[in-house]
């Protein structure tokens, strides 16, 4: 076995890529996966057995409070730096993403550090991820839609623009597509009753929420 990766349940995960992750450690992230790549390593064990689970861990330990979201935006942005390298490597072998996902905030709200905590946790869980930014109009999703994303996802911050998630579910409504809805002022009954499919409170539930339209 490589030094450095260890087995654990069945799989090899490298702990020194999986704390730096987690510590947000990015100049470590990015020296670690390049040696990876120049010691001809396995790219796509490496994200799948040790980068995911990192962001994973730095989710669930958001969601118990035991960190915040700058320690969470500097994790993200250690998985970005190592994505960043692996990711064409990847698409150079034919790796597919399980789902193509586009998340951007509604029409009138500008309101965008949540909703890029979310594309980075999607993006960590293996998803490729079209951000269209803030100020959306349902026209904006659809089209995001038509060049081939199955999942969307609307954040609104403003109780003033919450109710515009409506007009993108109407819009999208003939199309095979999941929409997941997030945002302070959003509530899982609010989700419901505007016939999302689904909603996360925070960004590590909207990882799981992704995962549950993707196997559902
Ligand atoms: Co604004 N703002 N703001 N603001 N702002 C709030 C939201 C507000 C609650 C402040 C307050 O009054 N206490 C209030 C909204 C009141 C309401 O409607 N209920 C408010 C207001 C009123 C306004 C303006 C109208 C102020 C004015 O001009 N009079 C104005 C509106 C501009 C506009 O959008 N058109 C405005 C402007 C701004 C700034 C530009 C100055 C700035 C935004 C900068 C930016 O985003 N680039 C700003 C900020 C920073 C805030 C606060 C302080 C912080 C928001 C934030 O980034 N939180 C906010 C008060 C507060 O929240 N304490 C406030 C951190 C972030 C990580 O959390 O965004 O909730 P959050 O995202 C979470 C979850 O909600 C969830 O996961 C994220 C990560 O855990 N989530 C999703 C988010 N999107 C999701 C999508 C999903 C799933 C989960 O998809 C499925």
């Amino acid at each position: 076995m490589q030094q450095g990766l260890v087995r654990r349940r069945g799989m090899a995960r490298h702990e020194g890529l999986y704390n730096a992750i987690i510590q947000g450690r990015r100049n470590d992230v990015k020296s670690i996966v390049e040696a990876e790549v120049r010691q001809g390593g396995d790219i796509r064990a490496l994200l799948q057995e040790s980068m995911i689970p990192a962001m994973r861990e730095i989710g669930e330990r958001f969601s118990r409070n035991e960190v915040y979201v700058p320690e969470m935006l500097i994790a993200a942005s250690a998985m970005q730096a190592g994505l960043d390298i692996v990711e064409p490597l990847l698409a150079r072998a034919g790796h597919k993403a399980p789902a193509r996902v586009c998340i951007g905030t509604v029409k009138g709200d500008l309101h965008d550090i949540g909703k890029n905590l979310v594309a980075m946790m999607v993006r960590g869980a293996g998803y490729e991820v079209v951000d269209l930014g803030v100020d959306c109009s349902a026209a904006k999703f659809k089209s995001a839609v038509a060049d081939g994303a199955s999942i969307v996802m609307v954040s609104a911050l403003l109780t003033t623009t919450m109710p515009y998630m409506k007009e993108v579910i109407k819009a999208l409504s003939g199309d095979h597509v999941k929409i997941l809805v997030g945002g302070a002022p959003v509530t899982r009954e609010y989700a419901k009753e505007i016939g999302a499919h689904g909603y996360a409170e925070d960004a590590a539930s909207a990882v799981r929420a992704v995962e549950g339209v993707v196997a559902a």
